[in-house]
């Protein structure tokens, strides 16, 4: 294909432009590039190429000046070093301990240098401030650059996982964990921007959906809480999907257990889901409040929870007000239709009628634990937006059917089994059509994000879940960077002093291991309906006898854990109710005969659920059978890579279960868990951990102690133990000289793929301290920066000296 210009492809030249711009000294003349014939046979009268060689040319300028400020501010500093800032990665120190990382850490984050590498980790610091350091220049800034030009960033990783996708032809996964407000989901939006901005393609319309997708997302599946104002409560997990040449084709959001107990209740001074308070403010700006339904003196119980805050805090929120209008265009521009869009306000505001339906016990002669629904307004108002019958809503609500030996009976619902009848009926529209919605986008585009570590003073089975979910992360995060390392050295015949990891294997056991891990032991208490929370406590106890878990003396129906985060209290009560989660067959029965579309379609058959493993597999192949056609046409544009966006929140909310399938919250859990990770391992991981500096929320507030945990119970610390000693690339020795031999033979010869032939090449490229192991070449990760350059000039310069001998460039 070199000989012959006139089959390049637009991206081969397009690269051949590239690294005559960045690489050679001829740099002014670049210009005259175009000019040349091999460009021109090739390309025609195609000016794109043009365009984008002059997008090259002035990312080159815009390199330059950066590097000069940078210099600059380093200079100021008066530290010495001109080419890079030493501690831009930790794995640089010449110290290495606690006291020396976290100054390092301290120093940066106070110059708002909020992220460091450590190896190829990268640390972020969340800055509790907007910072000017993600508009299209930055972006443009690191695309394609060597990591060591610019200051860390979270484009570089993205960018390198990128062009790790592109040049190796692999799925790529990157994985940001950090505890509840570390920046997670921030980091998450960040990294999907730098992915859309470098595989943009020829599709706007894409693009702007991808960049939707977050804000509509977010409005339905985040909240405020104790600890953070936008916490995700629930898992998301974003995969992209592009073209063999890199341009994005389109994503895919699987989302895991969204925490729908929100729905009906929040812990003090914790808000519902964002998109109540949104539709509020916006309905009642557009004098639609009635409409749908919505009383506008008082608040709906359901989202009575702001301090006492009251209606008028609600509506005349400006933030609300506005979020509303950007959740509007949202929908829009990801092409819901109309009448969609009003289904789902009219779910959303039949749940909040739902929860004000109240009950009052009347107590007959035959029958004393009767219930009725002494002010009908709530409740016809609830039916009407749900379209479905007012007596057939109450009569689900305040009684239930039972088939004993083949007959039907009807037993009438207390005041508080109703309550509860009521309250997991709103659980479970809300649940369905956040996991529709999310559906919904997936035939367009999709997304990604998380939830982290949560001790809060009051924990219960939420934040058991979302630590457990945690504690996996942290398992992959350890077999990656340290037990596989260690093992392959070991195979690999090469020598490594064994760097000590904390092994949280043993906790992850204690929760998911069957028949008597946590888990199980949940489930099969929550099999019998005479259990109570004290039995489910002294079941715990008996069965988990190791030291993380413990049942302290003075408090009562609590356990502790010892999480690889630091020690959590769990307090158990509702942890049986919760795990069982149950929707009775009756509410179905009446919400099916509802005469809207969509939540017909809602509580249709199970499939629109994700239930367990096998029903979210097909949901999952048949949400990508409805891409759109420019997602899924075309014999050659079938994804090729995917790269896979990840954060380590995971759970979505169990099937309500119709009394014939019962699935507890646990049991969909562990799989959940277990298809997450299935989806991880495909590809080469990329790590960010997010670290929290404060508190507070305060911009420019170095907690030490707080930093220094996270940097210990993430591992950092051992990381760049072993990441300095480490060799962060291995690549087996054929392929190695494969791919490198145009450093050290000439391009025709083609060697073996042998030791002896790996050796030539890395001596030919003047590198030092790498290792040759029984199969495979152990680089440090700037070898293979360094190698990838040389390479880079090579072909450049081979391409341009048979320009030359065919007389192309005159
Ligand atoms: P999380 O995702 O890690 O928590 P977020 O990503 O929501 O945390 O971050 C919390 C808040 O920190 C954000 O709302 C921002 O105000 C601020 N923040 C984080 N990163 C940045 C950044 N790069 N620049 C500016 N501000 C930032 V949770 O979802 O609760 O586990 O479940
Ligand atoms: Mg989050």
């Amino acid at each position: 294909t070199l000989r012959h210009p006139e089959h390049w492809c637009r991206s081969f030249s397009h690269f051949i432009a590239q690294c005559l711009i960045k690489d050679f000294e001829t740099r002014p003349s670049v210009t005259h590039l175009l000019e040349h014939p091999f460009i021109k046979q090739a390309h025609g009268k195609d000016t794109s190429l043009g365009q984008q060689l002059s997008v090259l040319i002035r990312e080159q300028q815009d390199v330059g000046n950066r590097i000069k400020t940078r210099h600059e501010r380093i200079n100021t500093r008066k530290t010495l070093i001109i080419e890079s800032c030493p501690d831009d990665d930790l794995v640089n120190l010449e110290v290495l301990d606690e006291e020396t990382i976290i100054a390092h850490l301290q120093r940066r984050y106070q110059e708002l240098q909020i992220y460091t590498y450590v190896g190829d980790i990268l640390i972020a610091l969340n800055p509790f401030q907007n910072l000017n350091i993600y508009s299209p220049q930055f972006s443009k800034l690191y695309h394609g650059m060597k990591r060591s030009t610019n200051p860390p960033h979270i484009f570089a990783t993205a960018d390198a996982a990128y062009q790790s996708m592109v040049t190796l032809s692999k799925d790529q996964c990157i994985i940001i964990s950090g505890e509840s407000g570390a920046g997670k989901t921030e980091s998450a939006h960040l990294i999907v921007q730098h992915l859309t901005f470098l595989g943009k393609a020829n599709n706007r319309t894409l693009r702007e959906k991808i960049l939707q997708v977050n804000p509509l997302v977010e409005a339905f599946g985040n909240a405020c809480t104790a600890i953070n104002d936008n916490s995700s409560r629930f898992g998301k997990y974003l995969e992209m999907k592009f073209t063999p040449t890199g341009a994005v084709m389109g994503a895919k959001i699987s989302e895991y257990l969204l925490e729908k107990s929100r729905v009906i209740k929040q812990a003090t001074g914790e808000k519902n889901f964002h998109i109540f308070y949104y539709i509020y403010a916006g309905l009642y700006h557009q004098d639609n409040l009635k409409k749908y339904r919505l009383p506008n003196k008082t608040v709906p119980r359901y989202i009575d929870c702001v301090n006492g805050k009251v209606m008028q805090d609600i509506v005349s929120s400006k933030l609300y007000e506005e979020q509303f209008g950007a959740i509007q265009d949202c929908f829009r521009i990801i092409g819901f239709t109309e009448e969609e869009v009003n289904s789902v306000y009219r779910i959303l505001s039949g749940i909040l009628n739902t929860g004000n339906i109240e009950f009052t016990s009347t107590s007959s002669q035959h029958q004393s634990d009767k219930s009725e629904v002494p002010d009908s307004e709530a409740l016809d108002n609830a039916a009407a937006l749900l379209s479905i019958g007012s007596e057939e809503l109450q009569e689900a609500l305040t009684s239930h059917c039972v088939v004993t030996r083949g007959e039907t009976i009807i037993r009438t619902n207390t005041v508080d089994k109703a309550t509860d009848v009521r309250d997991a009926m709103s659980k479970a529209l809300y649940g369905r059509l956040f996991s529709w919605i999310v559906n919904r986008i997936n035939m367009n585009v999709g997304i990604l994000d998380i939830f982290g570590f949560e001790n809060f003073k009051k924990n219960s089975f939420e934040q058991l879940c979302i630590n457990i979910a945690n504690e996996q992360i942290q398992f992959y995060f350890n077999q990656h960077i340290f037990a596989l390392e260690q093992i392959e050295y070991q195979s690999e015949g090469v020598d490594a002093s064994l760097v000590e990891y904390e092994d949280n294997r043993p906790i992850l056991d204690m929760f998911l291991q069957k028949p008597m891990g946590l888990l199980s032991l949940l489930d099969e208490e929550s099999r019998f309906p005479q259990a109570t929370d004290q039995t489910l406590v002294d079941k715990f106890q008996d069965n988990l006898r190791n030291k993380y878990f413990w049942t302290p003396k003075r408090v009562e129906l609590c356990f502790g854990i010892q999480h690889y985060a630091g020690k959590v209290l769990y307090n158990v009560s509702g942890f049986l109710e919760k795990n069982r989660d149950t929707l009775p067959a009756d509410i179905v029965v009446v919400l099916r005969t509802s005469e809207n579309k969509l939540l017909q379609q809602l509580f249709s058959s199970p499939l629109t659920k994700t239930g367990n493993l096998a029903t979210s597999r097909a949901r999952v192949t048949a949400a990508s059978r409805s891409l759109p056609p420019q997602l899924n046409s075309g014999r050659n544009k079938s994804p090729k890579y995917l790269l896979k966006v990840d954060t380590m929140e995971m759970m979505r909310h169990p099937e309500e279960t119709t009394n014939m399938r019962r699935q507890t919250v646990a049991s969909y859990f562990r799989y959940s868990l277990m298809d997450l990770l299935s989806k991880m391992v495909v590809g080469t991981p990329h790590f960010v951990r997010c670290i929290k500096p404060n508190d507070d929320r305060q911009a420019l507030l170095f907690n030490k102690e707080r930093v220094m945990v996270q940097l210990r119970y993430t591992g950092i610390l051992e990381t760049v133990n072993i990441r300095r000693q480490g060799y962060s690339h291995r690549i087996l020795i054929e392929e190695f000289v494969n791919r490198y031999y145009y450093l050290a033979f000439r391009a025709h010869q083609m060697p073996e793929g042998s030791r002896e032939n790996a050796i030539i090449i890395l001596q030919r490229a003047k590198l030092d301290n790498w290792v040759l192991g029984k199969t495979k070449v152990f680089l440090k990760y700037y070898h293979v920066e360094q190698l990838n350059l040389m390479l880079r000039e090579v072909i450049a310069r081979v391409v341009l000296m048979q320009a030359y001998t065919k007389g192309w460039l005159g």
